[in-house]
């Protein structure tokens, strides 16, 4: 690092001091924590990713927000070249970095992790990075910190890309390195062609079922609702009512949104009686989780929750149907589609009737540890691999391989059979491909690709909602003195440590009829969740209490 370079750090970090006694760590969703707090983490992971545009020569994206948290919480990820999440071995670098105590500790650390990585400085170098943020307030500010941060490394540039959902920002890094277009409107165009194209390729007889048109969204007053009214405007034949869209005066994420949802069972704020039976969907505050429900009775604001888990059972039925069209009559010569490799990747957090469902289907079905990092490394791995986590992340991968042989086909099938069952099928997978976020789980393009799918089977979301029945399930928390003492193996499925807690575990499961109950530390919050599912709510709720009851006695503040 020359003197220059140094001078600009020395100069640049004391504008933004870290906060005493604070020590973050990069979690699964990055950094997070009361935005009061944020500058100088927001700051140093500008720098981390100027580094790391260095180190990649592409361009690395950086995305303000908190998610489902509330609205005075923020926080900071990094999207690496490929729109994915940072890769983990940086992690560690960025825990380092968001924790050194001052401006010298930074340097020398940047220093020898530029040795050690082969980072050159200098003003021959260009780094740049794409910069997005959520409607939260505390945004502006922090944008300004982690463009300093971005700015003070020698040869880089930030690029404001504005107010963005997190998947918009990912979608746009990875666009960016492949050399497209990446602007918003070429966003909000490759989602409605796409789904225009689904549309147009619906069969007739299912064209002619009755189905239900409406839709109504709970925006989670964020950035969702915001860009679904944007979207909307491109597209043909769905009518989509949006509700907490943040202009009626509702707070982000407050008793709104899809982690309440998903966790309350219950409508969101702003959801009337008169939704009763209406398909409904509900956005978290960065839109990258997505759930359905519909309300139950006028009477109760009970709702039928459609999680991840059947969004994940509904994508991977049409796929699935898809496949099997393009292989019927195949011709000789090419055969790839024989072999597809169709994976399906969930966590310990999956029901267990949906696993269930999708063994029966024949499916190949990977299990990962909570974080979407995890999954999506593993649905990579697969010519088309499905991911979803329960709560709503995922999204459908198709390998470059794949989608290559899937064009040449399409093209032999246009010249020998054009308009042939076949043929649809392959260019409703085509059109997939580009509907849903290659890079990362995304509301909006999840959102479009239920729609097209319901309307092409003729499906109700009360209909969708019974392809099985969700096993009762329930998720507690517990604080304990120290949440790092938790060990899990096999996909977080089993306690390593303390020892002797997976045998209590064990025994409690035993007591209970289609009994699961696992724990593991959460990677977000200071807390071990407890997850219990059996054949009863009442079990369900018991069996966890008692696995609560037994980590307490483990590892409560008042054990040793
Ligand atoms: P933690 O706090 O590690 O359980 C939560 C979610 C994850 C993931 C992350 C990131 C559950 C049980 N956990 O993680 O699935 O979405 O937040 O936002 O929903
Ligand atoms: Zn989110």
């Amino acid at each position: 690092m020359d003197e220059e370079q140094r001078k600009i750090l020395l100069e640049s970090v004391s504008r933004f001091p870290r906060p005493q006694g604070v020590k973050l760590s990069y979690g699964t969703a990055g950094f997070r924590a009361d935005a009061s707090i944020l500058s100088s983490t927001v700051f140093r992971v500008g720098i981390l990713s100027a580094l790391r545009s260095l180190k990649t020569q592409s361009v690395i994206g950086l995305m303000i927000t908190a998610s489902h948290n509330q609205v005075s919480d923020n926080g900071v990820k990094v999207a690496d070249p490929s729109g994915g999440m940072l890769t983990q071995e940086w992690e560690p670098f960025a825990d380092a970095l968001a924790n050194a105590v001052d401006a010298e500790d930074l340097i020398r650390l940047i220093t020898d992790f530029a040795k050690k990585e082969n980072i050159s400085f200098g003003a021959d170098q260009s780094a740049q990075v794409l910069l997005g943020r959520d409607t939260r307030p505390s945004g502006e500010s922090l944008l300004h910190a982690a463009k300093q941060g971005v700015n003070s490394i020698v040869g880089s540039v930030a690029i404001d890309m504005g107010v963005l959902t997190t998947p918009q920002l990912h979608w746009m890094v990875r666009s960016r390195n492949k050399g497209m277009k990446v602007s918003e409107l070429d966003y909000f165009e490759q989602l409605s062609n796409s789904f225009g194209c689904l549309i147009d390729l619906i069969p007739q007889e299912t064209m002619l079922q009755l189905m239900d048109d409406k839709l109504i969204v709970d925006g989670a007053n964020g950035v969702g609702a915001e860009k679904l009214e944007e979207l909307k405007k491109l597209l043909k034949g769905l009518v989509i009512q949006i509700h907490n869209s943040g202009k009626e005066g509702g707070v982000l994420n407050d008793r709104v949104g899809a982690d309440y949802v998903q966790k309350e069972k219950i409508v969101p704020c702003g959801f009337g009686p008169n939704v009763v039976g209406i398909r409904c969907a509900s956005l978290d505050g960065d839109a990258d989780r997505l759930v359905y429900f519909h309300l139950l009775s006028e009477s109760s604001n009970k709702i039928d929750l459609v999680d991840g888990d059947k969004i994940l059972s509904l994508f991977t039925l049409f796929i699935r149907e898809q496949l099997s069209i393009l292989n019927k009559n195949e011709s000789e010569n090419i055969n790839y589609d024989q072999s597809v490799r169709l994976g399906v990747v969930q966590t310990a957090y999956a029901n267990g009737a949906s696993t269930d469902f999708l063994k029966q289907l024949g499916l190949e079905v990977a299990f990962t540890p909570t974080g979407v990092k995890y999954l999506h490394e593993k649905a990579a791995d697969y010519d088309i691999g499905i991911y979803f986590e329960a709560n709503g992340h995922g999204t459908i991968l198709f390998s470059e391989h794949f989608l290559c042989w899937l064009e040449a086909k399409n093209s032999e099938l246009a010249s020998v059979s054009k308009g042939s069952e076949q043929q649809k099928a392959a260019l409703r997978l085509l059109a997939v491909s580009k509907l849903i976020n290659q890079a990362v789980g995304d509301a909006l393009s999840g959102l479009l690709l239920v729609e097209a799918i319901l309307r092409h089977m003729g499906m109700s979301i009360q209909k969708w909602s019974e392809i099985y029945q969700d096993l009762p399930s329930r998720q507690l928390k517990v604080k304990v003195a120290d949440r790092t003492a938790v060990i899990t193996t096999n996909a977080e499925t089993v306690v390593v440590k303390p020892s002797g807690l997976q045998e209590v575990i064990d025994a409690e499961t035993a007591k209970y009829a289609r009994g699961r109950s696992f724990i593991r530390p959460s990677g977000t919050e200071d807390v071990i969740r407890v997850y219990a599912e059996a054949s009863t709510q009442e079990a369900a709720d018991e069996l966890a209490k008692s696995v609560a009851l037994h980590v307490d006695r483990f590892l409560g503040f008042g054990s040793s």
